[in-house]
């Protein structure tokens, strides 16, 4: 089983449409989606039905629970709340359908379990490692047998069995430079299962402005995250139209310097143990 793995979207259909053809080109059993399909982005109607299209496992992220009314923007910065309520006029009667339609976690063949913040809560930020080893033990107790849970809402790549042994699959040498980042592939190996989270597809907070996401698969027990450039001026272009802010599409990475630190120290550890 290949997953072709997405999470927030964003309504950036520009990111979305570099993402899906990029993934029809490797070749997907199957699409995971980890929510937030909606909100920043000027095109939420448009990113819902390509979704929607693709018929992928597919859960609610925090906005599209707050475009749906069902969860409240209380603990969303300024600029999420002046999106969210464009968002939500612009929302048409099929994409609100959709988005109610998702559950908040869901289960896809070969073990795998989706959900946007954490298992229990579309608002909480996995980052850290001993986040990921409460999530991976929960994740043994209510889906034996699970093999991965995938995550989103950070918009920050990351992968974690749960135990020292984690990485942060983006590597410093591409930070400098526009081309695509190389993909960078973690080995599912051992007995335990994995938290994954690929990134977002249409808000990057990284320093550069790409569209990621991740191709999981299952028989060669590897996830690969990617990270591509795409029509990021087009992109503005739409959000200028909409009268909305025009960095929704790239927030600068204002929580790396709390988180960065102790990830680094396991990145190169996880390298010394790999050589
Ligand atoms: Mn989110």
């Amino acid at each position: 089983m290949r997953y072709g793995v997405l999470a927030d979207i964003h309504g950036n259909v520009q990111a979305l449409e570099a993402v899906t053809a990029e993934l029809g080109r490797i070749g997907v059993d199957r699409y995971l989606c980890a929510g937030d399909l909606v909100g920043y982005g000027a095109q939420p109607n448009e990113c819902v039905e390509m979704v929607a299209r693709l018929e992928p496992i597919c859960v609610a992220g925090n906005h599209d629970l707050m475009a749906l009314g069902e969860l409240s923007e209380e603990r969303c910065v300024r600029l999420a709340r002046r999106s969210m309520r464009w968002t939500r006029e612009a929302l048409s009667d099929d994409a609100r359908a959709y988005l109610a339609s998702l559950p908040r976690r869901a289960e896809g063949a070969g073990g795998v379990v989706v959900a946007h913040g954490s298992l229990d809560d579309p608002e909480e930020y996995v980052l850290r490692v001993n986040q990921a080893t409460v999530q991976l033990g929960r994740l043994a107790h209510e889906h034996p047998g699970a093999k991965v849970l995938v995550v989103g809402h950070t918009h920050l790549a990351f992968a974690s069995d749960g135990s020292s042994t984690s990485l942060e699959p983006a590597p410093e040498t591409w930070k400098t430079s526009l081309e695509p980042a190389p993909a960078s592939a973690v080995a599912l190996n051992g007995s335990r299962a994995w938290l994954l989270n690929p990134g977002a597809v249409g808000q990057s907070r990284e320093r550069l402005a790409l569209a990621r996401f991740m191709l999981l698969d299952l028989e060669r027990g590897e996830a690969t995250f990617h990270a591509i450039p795409y029509d990021i001026e087009g992109g503005r272009r739409m959000l200028r139209r909409r009268g909305l802010p025009t960095r929704s599409y790239h927030l600068r990475p204002t929580r790396w310097k709390a988180w960065s630190r102790p990830l680094r120290r396991l990145l190169s550890r996880a390298r010394r143990i790999a050589r």
